[in-house]
């Protein structure tokens, strides 16, 4: 588990401030903001320490805390590294730490697979985009009575392609057997289907499963049941129910 700290914004700009020397992350709303645990998974799952600030999507502060962070910043998640870099994008996030932390497992070893990890990572990075749209992730609550278009049903089948043919491959409980950065980027689509109630075969579901029991998610998601109040604009209009947990054999 990464070092978890939640220290106040500092700016950069003051000369009292100290020199970083560890990671530090801007994150959003844990229950909303789906890049955010994407990129903070890229340090917990590893074990990499990494310095958390928290900001409120949504609000006044939003923008300032951005720029308190590093000056420009559009959004969230954004790394500033030890070295005094700055990555501002997920991609940028999981290749920088791939290379820096080249034996902590977050990318296969096998060239072939790696290839085929990088490959799913981008895809999700640039697609997926009705399924994202029409079902945001939503930490806090899950819903009873969603019907998914056409287009997400889309989005859906060729996570099934993808994830089968991995899950075959390894034999699980993960896409390549261990956790890597593939996991980290499709664990906001898990949550989708497990909050949304989406319709996906049984290997798909206990994919689903390992991640609702996966010890890093599981502490973002209590985390984020603190953030402060719901966000209005997730609301969905539809009967509630509790977020589902892991099954006790996942
Ligand atoms: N491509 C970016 C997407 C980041 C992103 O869109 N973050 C959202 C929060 S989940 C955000 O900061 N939105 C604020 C805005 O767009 O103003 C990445 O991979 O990091």
């Amino acid at each position: 588990m990464g070092q978890i700290t939640n220290s106040r914004l500092t700016d950069p700009a003051d000369p009292g401030a100290m020199p970083s020397m560890t990671y530090d992350i801007l994150i959003g709303d844990r229950s909303y903001s789906s890049w955010s645990l994407r990129g903070w998974l890229s340090f917990a799952a590893f074990d990499i320490p990494v310095r958390v600030q928290a900001t409120i999507m949504y609000r006044p502060e939003f923008a300032q805390d951005r720029h308190v962070f590093a000056p420009g910043l559009r959004t969230v998640p954004a790394v500033r590294t030890p070295g005094g870099g700055l990555l501002t994008d997920t991609i940028a996030i999981a290749w920088h730490l791939s290379e820096a932390f080249p034996d902590r497992g977050l990318l296969p070893a096998d060239s072939v697979e790696r290839a085929r990890a990088q490959s799913m990572i981008a895809e999700m990075h640039s697609g997926f985009s009705a399924l994202r749209g029409a079902c945001p992730m939503n930490l806090r609550t899950a819903w009873e009575g969603v019907t998914p278009s056409e287009a997400v049903l889309a989005d859906l089948a060729r996570i099934e392609t993808l994830w089968t043919s991995a899950l075959d491959r390894s034999g699980g409980p993960f896409l390549f057997g261990d956790y890597t950065l593939a996991d980290a980027f499709y664990a906001p689509v898990a949550m989708r289907i497990a909050g949304y109630g989406l319709p996906v075969s049984n290997r798909a579901r206990g994919y689903v499963d390992a991640h609702l029991d996966h010890g890093p998610l599981r502490l973002w998601r209590a985390l984020g049941q603190t953030d402060g109040p719901e966000q209005p604009t997730y609301e969905m209009g539809l009967p509630r129910r509790a977020f589902p947990i892991a099954p006790p054999d996942a």
